[in-house]
């Protein structure tokens, strides 16, 4: 079911003339409300009045983390406290917290925008939605709590913990549907699996994951555990948590963006020059409808692409190619550019290890050095020491194809790695510490 179909199937001129009027309502209302904006803009001799067609959007400046940071806690909000209903936060793994506020519009702007995508998902208000999503400061649990209730579904506000609770009340409630981190999902299903209990027998029919990359590999693997199929949404706090963008039934790894309320470019990360369709580059979100903390040009550090296509469901939205990189995860090894997707890639295609890894980053010297520890998968693995000393050699030349460096390999028994119920942590950077 297509939740707005008025603004979700609208021909490309007449969602190119509301983004223009919202772009330039939002851009007077930053200049008239929040210093910050009223100030860069000043600075770069730019009036809100100069913005008459949607590409003088690049003429203003980029707004980046730091600002929110230099803001705390409530430097960016363009309405008085007394307007704001709720606040979220996002710790981000430097400094200090990025916190967001909304209004009651903002609040149903947001849930609205929720199930516009958990129907592209293909929840209706047949399903059982449990949603194991962290309830909290994070955007995720509340977000689609509230955007999936619109839909009618029934909800089992489960949060995160408590995974084999989890597991019976799936069976027990007829869960038809999940919400959660992939990791969390990858790791309800080692914990079902060691409870003896045959995915098949659970109702669930779709997984709604987002909150971190899950590549096509980790995707399939979700799906062959679980028999469910596995969708992806994205969003950021910055610009309100999830809700940017979803998965549709047909869009195989695409996610249409709810465009009517975030303009989406596409800029080289180096240059911030922009790029076109079809082009992987950092994507820069406007935020064109939010109340308490419209946020213009961010620099959300995702590398994706835009995708101008005809969808099969019918919505005519821009679509993005699911994230599986950010700009700030690139680790420079010995001089040489290298992402953890790249490595993902190479574990997931290696039969008898993983999905849990680990890439640890030192200092040898003035030599940086980097190890990939992998778990072996229980499953498959005889554990025999030449059995072992081969997968190691192997996988060891197969990273040295893909990244042109030699990285070392430390395989480890299974279930060594910490398992999270959030989000997954798969650097550990210890140069800074040598
Ligand atoms: O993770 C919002 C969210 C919650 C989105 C639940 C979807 C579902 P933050 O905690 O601020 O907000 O983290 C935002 O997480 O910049 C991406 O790097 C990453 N991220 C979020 N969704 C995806 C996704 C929420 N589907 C940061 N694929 C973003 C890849 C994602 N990365």
């Amino acid at each position: 079911m297509i939740w707005e179909p008025h603004y979700e199937c609208m021909v490309r001129e007449d969602m190119q003339a509301i983004q223009l009027d919202r772009l330039q309502a939002v851009v007077n209302y930053v200049y008239e409300k929040v210093p910050y904006y009223r100030k860069a803009y000043d600075e770069h001799g730019i009036k809100p009045q100069e913005i008459t067609r949607l590409k003088d959007v690049s003429r203003l400046p980029f707004t980046e983390k730091e600002a929110l940071m230099d803001g705390y806690p409530f430097g960016l909000f363009a309405v008085p406290m007394k307007k704001v209903v709720r606040l979220h936060a996002s710790s981000g793994t430097t400094g200090k917290q990025k916190v967001i506020g909304y209004t009651k519009r903002d609040i149903r702007t947001w849930s609205n925008l929720i199930a516009r995508i958990a129907s592209m998902a293909g929840i209706t208000d047949e399903d059982i939605v449990q949603i194991c999503f962290g309830y909290g400061l994070f955007t995720g649990g509340f977000g689609l709590h509230y955007g999936i209730e619109k839909i009618g579904a029934t909800i089992i506000p489960a949060s995160t913990g408590n995974t084999e609770r989890q597991i019976v009340m799936m069976q027990d409630f007829g869960t038809t549907a999940m919400v959660a981190t992939p990791s969390y999902a990858l790791y309800m299903a080692e914990v079902f699996e060691e409870m003896c209990i045959d995915p098949s027998s659970l109702k669930l029919k779709v997984g709604l994951f987002g909150g971190e990359p899950c590549t096509d590999n980790m995707k399939k693997e979700i799906e062959r555990r679980w028999h469910m199929r596995a969708t992806d949404n994205y969003g950021l706090s910055e610009v309100g948590g999830p809700g940017v963008a979803g998965e549709c039934e047909c869009s195989e790894g695409m996610m249409h963006i709810n465009e009517d309320h975030f303009y989406p470019e596409i800029i080289n990360p180096e240059t911030g020059q922009l790029m076109g369709y079809g082009e992987v580059g950092e994507l820069v979100l406007t935020t064109l409808t939010r109340e308490a903390f419209p946020i213009i040009r961010y620099r959300t550090r995702d590398l994706t692409m835009l995708v101008d296509e005809p969808c099969r469901c019918g919505r005519t939205t821009l679509k993005m190619k699911k994230v599986v990189q950010r700009a700030d995860d690139m680790l420079i090894i010995r001089g040489v550019n290298i992402y953890p997707s790249q490595i993902e890639g190479v574990i997931m295609e290696t039969e008898g290890i993983g999905p849990y890894y680990q890439l640890v980053v030192t200092k040898k010297g003035y030599m940086d050095d980097l190890e990939v520890q992998v778990e072996i998968s229980g499953e498959q693995f005889s554990g025999k020491f030449k059995e072992l000393e081969e997968l190691e050699k192997s996988l060891r030349s197969k990273l040295q194809k893909v990244l042109s460096i030699s990285a070392g390999v430390k395989l480890l028994e299974p279930k060594s790695l910490e398992r999270t119920m959030g989000k997954a942590k798969r650097i550990v950077d210890l140069r800074s510490k040598d």
